[in-house]
């Protein structure tokens, strides 16, 4: 190649280049050690003492001119790698998002939740259980001995003759008496229970209860009274009417039921609150002085009152639900009524 055309040839090659890589192998086929510049540097050798300088000065115009040409056809190939990358990656803002389809907390786990808000404002703490449940537990340390009739009152699932799945959570009374030894309580215990009963619309074979419990110096059948009020108040608002009606349990004494008026009929009677218009919510009572010392406590020193909260019935009565099973049959369409309740 003539030194007169290498600088047209070499800008027009440069211009070709699509990508860097090409790019440097331009350059080196031009700058290189080995390249068409360098050779034309050897030949000056040859040439005269007056011709060399000339012939010097040119070459090395020559290799600036094509060491700038490189340099911008450099920073524009960078900038194009750099928008390529830029394209590949933006994200176009104005479309619209996804849908994420969101859970919702359970109505049984949202009521035990308010309940657990509302005890711990008063100074419970929460305590635990176990579902499988020694029939110790379950019943003879609440003053159910073997053979005693009122164990009628609570059909079980036996697993064998000492071993049960828990008809309620008085058992975590007994474990918490015990495990305090003698020390004033203020507990409170949710959790699932068991029985043998027919469902239907108010019964399920499997619920769930809070339990509580409180001991201490001079507790009267006063405070249990303020203390469900207070709860029924919170949970119900003032359109219920609340009662409470003397009852049994072996466990208690005395002992209460607390009913809140139905729902559906407002105390008239329907198929719901099977014609009484009253729906019962819990059991209560004044804990009974047998339970007391069979679990190391002194009822000349101490005394105080339990209860247990049907939440099932709780939250049917909050929310105006008619049958008991929509907590069990997993449908979306219930379940996501009670999205952002809570
Ligand atoms: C008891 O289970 C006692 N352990 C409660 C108690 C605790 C009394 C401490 C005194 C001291 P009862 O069997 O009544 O009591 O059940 C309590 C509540 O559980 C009922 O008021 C009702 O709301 C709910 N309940 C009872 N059986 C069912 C069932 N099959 N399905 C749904 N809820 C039920």
């Amino acid at each position: 190649m003539e030194l007169e055309n290498i600088e047209l040839v070499a800008t027009e090659e440069i211009e070709k280049c699509d990508d860097l890589d090409q790019l440097n192998e331009t350059r080196v086929k031009y700058l290189g050690k080995k390249g068409l510049i360098q050779g034309f540097m050897s030949k000056m050798r040859d040439l005269s003492n007056e011709e060399r300088p000339k012939f010097g000065a040119l070459v090395n115009k020559i290799k600036a001119a094509i060491e700038e040409r490189i340099k911008i056809a450099q920073e524009k190939l960078e900038e194009k790698k750099i928008n390529k990358k830029l394209e590949s990656e933006a994200i176009d803002v104005t479309l619209p998002g996804y849908k994420f389809n969101t859970g919702v907390i359970h109505p049984l786990m949202q009521t035990i939740e308010e309940i657990e808000d509302l005890f711990i404002g008063m100074g419970y703490e929460i305590a635990e259980g176990p579902e499988v449940e020694e029939d110790l537990y379950n019943f003879e340390l609440l003053n159910l001995p073997k053979d005693h009739p009122a164990r009628d009152m609570q059909d079980t699932f036996y697993i064998n003759p000492n071993v049960l799945l828990r008809t309620h959570t008085s058992p975590v009374q007994a474990r918490t008496m015990q495990a305090k030894q003698g020390k004033p309580i203020k507990v409170i215990c949710p959790g699932k229970v068991y029985r043998r009963d027919d469902d239907d619309a108010t019964h399920s074979h499997q619920f769930m209860q809070v339990e509580g419990l409180v001991l201490g110096k001079d507790i009267s059948l006063a405070d249990l009274k303020g203390t469900l009020l207070e709860v029924a108040k919170k949970v119900f608002g003032n359109e219920r009417e609340i009662r409470l009606r003397p009852s049994f349990f072996p466990f208690t004494e005395p002992s209460v039921e607390v009913d809140v008026s139905c729902f559906k009929c407002n105390g008239k009677g329907c198929s719901i609150c099977k014609n009484s218009g009253w729906i019962e919510v819990l059991g209560a009572g004044m804990v009974n002085n047998n339970v007391l010392k069979m679990n190391g406590y002194n009822p000349d020193e101490i005394q105080g009152f339990a209860f247990g909260i049907g939440v099932e019935r709780f939250t049917m009565l909050k929310y105006g639900i008619e049958d008991i099973r929509n907590f069990y049959l997993n449908d979306q369409k219930f379940l996501n009524q009670f999205k952002g309740v809570k």
